[in-house]
């Protein structure tokens, strides 16, 4: 895998450090976004803390992570918004984006590598208008079983969770895609759409996929080789970018085997997949941020569940630490 320690002396950014000499341990830092705002009901702000009390940080931690716990946003709660049926909540959407921007910034100006815990999946606009500011030349992995591109215009519920793609590639609602310093937030060549379900698609969002730069891995077209391909995806990734932002929906994994997503998805990848792929991912010297979405603790109130992720997140992670301790 290519190393960007050859890329030696390339631009001041000093919170991205290209010549192995100027590179900094990689730290981490936590930060939880409690907020359904932009989701299809109430839920998903709940877990940053079922997250935290079933011992997320200590289990990264344990994994070889230096981190930091930087504590939760304020807690934004779902509430439909009948008065604006196409864009619903846009305010409070806008709002929460905007600080976890704002987080997201502090943290990298103190050399922190966010981890942020949704929370619903427009946080991720956030954190690439955050990392942002600091690097210009970022790439996104959008790991999740949608692909996001709805828009206000065709959609049938206004709800900006399924709207996420489409804000970073400068459609949708103006002020939700100008969060950032640049419009459109990202390139599409510097998007990877990794283990979308072709069946989830409206007719408009097939329509803007056939002709994108953005990166294609639908989930179908993976066979029994979807970690081989995740580190094809990565790779293409880091030809293309200086740092790589890696946004993580659980929904990508099978509801019939782990149903913590808020909207589930069926015919997806397998949970010990998903943490293989995902540990491909994290495991880029690149890395400039993680964002894990869209779970929904009500779908687990014994909290079985959420402790079964953390166990294997934390073993995915555990590459991170590798190459932490490596810089
Ligand atoms: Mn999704």
């Amino acid at each position: 895998m290519a190393d960007d320690g050859e890329l030696g002396g390339a631009g001041p950014d000093s919170a991205f450090p290209q010549t192995p000499a100027e590179k900094a341990p990689m730290r981490f830092g936590l930060i939880g976004v409690p907020s359904s705002a932009g989701a299809h009901g109430p839920g998903q702000e709940k877990a940053p803390s079922a997250l935290r009390k079933a011992g997320l940080l200590g289990a990264l931690r344990e994994a070889g992570l230096e981190i930091e716990d930087l504590g939760d946003l304020p807690v934004v709660r779902f509430t439909p918004d009948r008065a604006n049926r196409k864009r619903q909540s846009q305010s409070r959407v806008v709002k929460v984006a905007r600080q976890v921007a704002d987080t997201v910034a502090t943290a990298v100006e103190r050399e922190l590598v966010p981890i942020v815990l949704g929370g619903d999946c427009t946080i991720t606009l956030g954190v690439v208008a955050g990392l942002e500011r600091h690097q210009a030349d970022l790439g996104l992995i959008y790991f999740d079983g949608d692909a996001d591109l709805k828009t206000p215009e065709a959609t049938h519920s206004g709800i900006f969770d399924a709207m996420g793609v489409s804000h970073l590639i400068g459609n949708g609602d103006p002020e939700l895609a100008h969060i950032g310093p640049r419009f459109p937030l990202l390139p599409e060549d510097r998007i990877v759409l990794f283990g979308f379900h072709p069946y989830e698609l409206e007719p408009e969002e097939s329509r803007v996929l056939e002709t994108t730069a953005m990166v294609k891995y639908p989930v179908t077209l993976m066979d029994d080789r979807p970690v081989e391909l995740a580190a094809e995806a990565r790779a293409r990734l880091e030809e293309r970018a200086r740092a790589i932002a890696v946004h993580f929906d659980v929904d990508v994994m099978d509801s019939a085997e782990i149903p913590l997503a808020d909207w589930p998805h069926y015919d997806a990848l397998s949970f010990g997949d998903t943490m293989h792929c995902l540990s491909v991912f994290v495991g880029s010297q690149k890395l400039a941020a993680l964002v894990v979405t869209e779970i929904n603790p009500d779908h687990d109130p014994e909290g079985l569940l959420v402790r079964q992720f953390i166990d294997a997140f934390a073993d995915a992670m555990r590459p991170v630490a590798a190459n932490a301790a490596r810089r």
